[in-house]
């Protein structure tokens, strides 16, 4: 089953969204394998942002995502790189659609509380830069066969 990163952000944690956010995966029926909070060191962050290097806002990002710890989760299930990206929503909060996370919690697109793999690759580099193997946990849910026909 595919697998995805997504991570709250310092905005995200220091407004207490945590719950809500990861709430909505769970909701959607999207089953966590991975799951901490970290503070991000630059070198971390330089990596994990390394496509927008050289980007008039790179050095902002990365203060930004550095400033305070993050919530990082491994989320498994069908579809799930594009569709989480759907339930977050377009980069910039005032474009995103009504109803996604980035459009009910946020306006500026510096503060978009929220990150998400945007492709199958970009998902396997994401989840080895900050998750060990150990630290996913493969297991069953009852609740499986109320999901997936
Ligand atoms: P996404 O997070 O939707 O994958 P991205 O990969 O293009 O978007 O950019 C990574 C982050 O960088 C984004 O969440 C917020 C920040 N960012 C992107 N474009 C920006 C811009 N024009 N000005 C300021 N920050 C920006
Ligand atoms: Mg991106």
């Amino acid at each position: 089953m595919e697998r995805t990163y997504l991570m709250v952000k310092p905005d995200g944690v220091q407004r207490g969204l945590v719950g809500q956010i990861i709430s909505r995966f769970e909701q959607r029926g999207y089953k966590i394998v991975g799951l901490k909070m970290m503070q991000i060191s630059r070198e971390v962050a330089e990596k994990h942002y390394g496509e927008h290097a050289g980007k008039p806002f790179f050095q902002g990002l990365v203060d930004f995502i550095t400033s305070g710890p993050v919530v990082a989760m491994v989320v498994e299930g069908k579809d799930v790189v594009a569709t989480t990206r759907e339930m977050m929503g377009a980069t910039n909060p005032l474009k995103a659609a009504p109803g996604t996370i980035r459009a009910t919690f946020g306006v500026d697109v510096g503060r978009n509380v929220i990150h998400g793999s945007d492709s199958l690759e970009s998902a396997r580099r994401e989840i080895a830069l900050f998750f060990r193997p150990e630290e996913l946990v493969d297991y069953g849910r009852a609740i499986d066969a109320w999901i997936y026909e």
